[in-house]
């Protein structure tokens, strides 16, 4: 059954809402280009076992073509979709090492930072996995080097994700709002199914790995343990598919330093600063736990963070205990 016919698509929200806007003028490009891409993703990861696309890269499949491991090939899709869109200068990606120049028109106003295809514990075991965009203005004229992205989290003019869930959703965020749109799998179309969404003031719920909770430092593990006392636990271990239910019932997401990842283990500019946005934009937060995400000036695209995202008063509550207050 096509639902499109019921509601407003993301094209028609998109044209109304993102064009002809100074600070926004092209973005609806740069976001129709990445449901585009979303939409072969999402039908790569539903045929990933019989397609074949779960090994190893290099591997060849029935038809004599190479096997692309699925974040690779997600990579390659959202490059290429964003490269043609017109509107987009550079993109950095957590799966290349070095940024894709795209050209410095004054046409290619934005610049993207990805994580084409989050959650790789969960790729090939049919768990959420999700895909990450942050987006900025590039300044006018400003010639496009591989240091033109190292800019902070707090410049973004738009983020957006998209969850392979149970039905595929795509939120974006502008400094205006946050706009949840899911996938009519039929028409291929995206339909605005979540108008305005805030971060409920409940939070039910903490997502945070358990099983490093020996690997914590003792004023981290204060923090896990006050949220144990207070919240119940989902963890999916994809990003996206835990902050996504957070944002929708109300919860935090933390994920801090520790023996493993001293620095911790997410990464920045594909992951913390995008999610950081969208939250702070619904109405929640994002911090390292000494500071807040959209601060930090990157040193490197490909840095890591520690991570607490979520409902504002949790974080807050979290980052104070995390710090040793
Ligand atoms: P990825 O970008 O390679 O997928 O790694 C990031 C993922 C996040 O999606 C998730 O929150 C986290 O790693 C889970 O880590 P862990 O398995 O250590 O709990
Ligand atoms: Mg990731």
């Amino acid at each position: 059954m096509v639902i499109v016919g019921q509601h407003r698509t993301l094209s028609e929200f998109a044209t109304s809402a993102w064009s002809g806007h100074d600070q926004l003028d092209g973005l609806d490009a740069v976001i129709m280009a990445i449901a585009k891409g979303s939409y072969k993703v999402s039908q790569k990861i539903r045929a990933a076992t019989l397609a074949d696309v779960l090994g190893v890269t290099g591997e060849t499949n029935v038809h004599g073509e190479m096997v692309q491991r699925l974040d690779a090939a997600s990579s390659d899709i959202f490059v290429d979709i964003l490269r043609q869109c017109g509107h987009v200068a550079v993109i950095g990606c957590e799966e290349i090492e070095e940024p894709v120049i795209v050209g410095d028109d004054p046409q290619h106003a934005f610049m993207v930072l990805m994580d084409p295809l989050d959650g790789s514990s969960n790729i090939d075991v049919a768990v959420s996995i999700g895909s990450i965009f942050g987006i900025w203005r590039r300044s006018d004229n400003d010639r496009v080097t591989d240091a033109s992205l190292l800019r902070p989290g707090n410049e973004q003019v738009a983020a957006a994700y998209i969850v392979y869930g149970s039905s595929t959703v795509l939120v974006v965020a502008t400094r205006n709002s946050v706009q949840g749109f899911t996938l009519d799998p039929e028409s291929g179309v995206f339909v605005l199914t979540h108008p305005d969404i805030n971060i409920p003031m409940e939070c039910p719920y903490y997502s945070t790995n358990e099983g490093n909770f020996k690997a914590l430092n003792e004023t981290s593990r204060r923090a896990v343990k006050n949220l144990r006392a207070a919240y119940s636990q989902r963890y999916v271990g994809s990003l996206v598919a835990d902050f996504h239910r957070n944002l929708l019932k109300g919860g935090i997401f933390l994920y801090p330093a520790d023996r493993n990842y001293p620095e911790g283990k997410l990464r920045l500019m594909y992951e913390a600063n995008p999610l950081g946005f969208v939250a702070e934009q619904a109405g929640g937060a994002a911090s390292t736990g000494k500071q807040r995400i959209l601060d930090i000036l990157p040193e490197h695209l490909h840095q890591r963070t520690p991570l607490i995202l979520g409902n504002r008063d949790v974080v807050e509550q979290t980052a104070s205990l995390i710090k040793g207050g």
